[in-house]
C-alpha cells in the first residue's frame, strides 16, 4: 500500500472470497493484515461481517447455530481480509465436528502473526457468556488484541445495562480493547464504528 489514508470508502469497495479452511495446514500464509470476527455460534458474525461491506449473501448465514464450519478469508480491495470463523459453544452439529472447529480456531489465534484484531461478538441482549470467558483467557494468553462487539441491539430489551456489564468484563483483561462497539446488522446500527474500528486496528499494520 501507498501512505494513502484509509477511510470508511474502503468498505464499499471490491471483495472476494480467498479461501475456506478446514484444517491447519490450509492455513494461507497471506500477505495483509487480518481482522477475525469471533464469538458464539449464532451470535451474528456472519451476518455482521456482510453489514460491515454492505453486501447481504458474501458470508453464509443461518438460524441455526453451527452455519459456519471453516475459516473463511475474504480479500477487502487488496488492503485486508476479513476472517469469518466457526462459533463456539452450543452448535447444531456432531460433537466431534464441533470439536474440530474450535481446534481449528483455536490454532488459527495462536498463531496468526497476521492477525491485527479480533472482534469478540457478544449477544447484546445477554452479554458475556461461560463460553466467552474460556476464549478471553485464550485470547489473553495467546496474546491477541481484540475489542467486544454487541451485537443485535435491534432486539435488546436494556442494552445500556448489557454495555456497561461488558465495559466492566473489558476492564479485567489488559488485552482488550476499552471502547465497545454496540451493533444490528438488521439495522446497519453501528457499521460505520465497526468501520472505523477495523480501520483503527489496522494503522501502522500497513
Ligand atoms: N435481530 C437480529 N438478528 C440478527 C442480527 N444479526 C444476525 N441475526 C440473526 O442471527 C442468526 C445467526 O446469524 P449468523 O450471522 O449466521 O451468526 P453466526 O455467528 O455467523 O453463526 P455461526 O456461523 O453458526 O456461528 C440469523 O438468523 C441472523 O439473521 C441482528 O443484528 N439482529
Ligand atoms: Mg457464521
Amino acid at each position: 500500500m501507498t501512505g494513502e489514508p484509509l477511510t470508511r470508502a474502503l468498505f464499499a469497495k471490491p471483495i472476494r472470497f480467498v479461501a475456506g479452511v478446514a484444517t491447519m495446514e490450509q492455513f494461507p500464509e497471506l500477505n495483509l493484515p487480518e481482522v477475525a470476527f469471533i464469538g458464539r455460534s449464532n451470535v451474528g458474525k456472519s451476518s455482521l461481517l456482510n453489514a460491515l461491506v454492505g453486501q447481504n449473501h458474501l458470508a453464509r448465514t443461518s438460524g441455526t447455530p453451527g452455519a459456519t464450519r471453516q475459516l473463511n478469508f475474504f480479500n477487502l480491495n487488496e488492503v485486508l481480509h476479513l476472517v469469518d470463523v466457526p462459533g463456539y459453544g452450543y452448535a447444531k452439529a456432531a460433537k466431534k465436528d464441533v470439536k474440530q472447529w474450535q481446534n481449528l480456531l483455536f490454532d488459527y489465534l495462536r498463531g496468526r502473526r497476521q492477525l491485527a484484531r479480533a472482534f469478540v461478538l457478544v449477544d447484546g441482549r445477554h452479554g458475556v457468556k461461560d463460553a466467552d470467558d474460556d476464549m478471553l483467557q485464550r485470547l489473553d494468553d495467546a496474546a491477541v488484541s481484540y475489542q467486544f462487539v454487541l451485537t443485535k441491539a435491534d432486539k435488546a430489551d436494556d442494552i445500556e445495562a448489557v454495555q456497561e456489564r461488558v465495559r466492566a468484563v473489558a476492564r479485567k483483561h489488559p488485552a482488550a480493547h476499552p471502547d465497545l462497539v454496540t451493533t444490528s446488522a438488521h439495522d446497519k446500527q453501528g457499521i460505520d464504528a465497526l468501520q472505523d474500528a477495523v480501520i483503527e486496528a489496522l494503522e501502522g499494520k500497513l
